[in-house]
């Protein structure tokens, strides 16, 4: 018996299964009148908290599965795959995202007018974090529009947004000492604080201004100043303890009303009209659970300040962007030429020099 053929067609099976599953799920959305929604948090910063069903999740996993395993680059705390082509500053090369990343997460974020509908996101760098895993404060650069959406998929983690010291002192919008707003490295800590000490004393010009818990299943949005300024990071931690400057936790009463004035004032709210609905004035603490928008797609409850949110054996994010510039787009079944194939692979290592993650040790 050929178990390796046997396991091919398996593979086989299940992404069919799973790519059938998405596009049914997609035309179900398509023709909803009940769409999940974006709860702007300000600064440009915007989560839809079920943005994915269970079983769109679960589609999505398998597919992931199925991936061969050498695509992937391995580095220290967590592995990478680029889907949608190369990112190079010289121009990228692009490729088709798959099917069921177009039809359950692209379609889906311009539809929710997270990204306009002449410019949707046709990069995925896709995320596969160890457990307790997280990865250092940065910012995503100009190789790729300034919008960002994370979706989450397999557990919990806690991202944080920081700025520079400095800038934050300039701005007069500092997080005042004795606001309640710790610093990066308080900002979401493990069992003991430790780990989180190690990422304060790592990066002790940043300070965490604000905080977002990423569910399983939820897609965060951030744009503008939010991208091009601030740094996103998530600590090494087996456990996220959601703080008060988590812009959507629910607010316990006591805790003092200047707390949503941690993030810089001059950060735009620059989000396109749809994700402002009925939010002039958006609240950055959310004191009512988020509102439910159809079966299917029901949020999990607000996490409370205090709340302790363990992290998953392992954690998966799909970060969407649109490229800023490409050179080369290489059709779905196109085989490229000898010297076409080595420019490709040069591109990908300079890539891959250009992350600060370390790869991990070959043995
Ligand atoms: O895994 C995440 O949620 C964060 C990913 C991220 O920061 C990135 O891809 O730039």
């Amino acid at each position: 018996m050929d178990f390796q053929a046997m396991l091919k067609a398996e593979k086989a099976r299940a992404k069919a299964e799973s790519a059938a599953t998405a596009a049914a799920a997609a035309a179900a959305f398509a023709g909803s009148q009940h769409l999940p929604v974006f709860n702007d948090l300000g600064g440009g910063i915007a989560i839809c908290e079920a943005f994915l069903t269970d079983a769109e999740q679960r589609a999505l996993t398998t597919s992931i599965d199925a991936i061969p395993t050498g695509d992937w680059a391995e580095l220290t705390q967590r592995r990478l795959l680029n889907l949608g082509g190369v990112p190079h500053p010289s121009g990228s090369w692009s490729e088709p995202l798959p099917p069921d990343i177009t039809s359950l997460c692209v379609a889906r974020l311009t539809q929710l007018s997270a990204f306009p509908p002449e410019a949707p996101p046709d990069h995925v760098l896709l995320n596969e974090y160890h457990q307790g895993a997280g990865i250092d404060p940065h910012r995503d650069g100009p190789l790729f529009l300034p919008t960002a959406a994370i979706v989450s998929l397999e557990g919990d983690a806690v991202m944080e947004f920081f700025t520079e010291q400095q800038q934050q002192q300039q701005t007069g919008a500092a997080v005042a000492s004795g606001s309640g707003v710790p610093s990066a490295g308080d900002a979401c800590d493990g069992d003991d604080g430790a780990l989180s000490g190690a990422m304060a004393a790592r990066h002790p010009a940043l300070v965490a201004v604000r905080s977002v818990l990423l569910r399983a299943g939820s897609c965060l949005v951030f744009r503008g100043e939010a991208y091009t300024t601030l740094r996103h990071g998530i600590a090494d931690a087996a456990v996220d303890i959601v703080q008060p400057h988590c812009a959507n936790a629910r607010m316990p009463t006591a805790l003092p009303a200047a707390l949503p004035a941690a993030l810089p004032a001059a950060l735009p709210a620059a989000l396109p009209a749809a994700l402002h609905a009925g939010a002039s004035s958006p609240p950055v603490l959310s004191p009512e659970p988020l509102p439910v928008p159809s079966p299917g797609f029901a949020p999990a409850p607000a996490p409370a300040v205090g709340d302790r949110v363990a992290r998953p054996p392992r954690r998966r994010s799909l970060t969407l962007r649109k490229l800023a510039n490409v050179a080369n787009a290489v059709g779905a079944f196109e085989v490229l030429g000898i010297e076409e194939e080595a420019e490709r692979l040069r591109r990908r290592a300079w890539w891959l020099g250009s992350i600060s993650e370390k790869p991990r040790p070959v043995g």
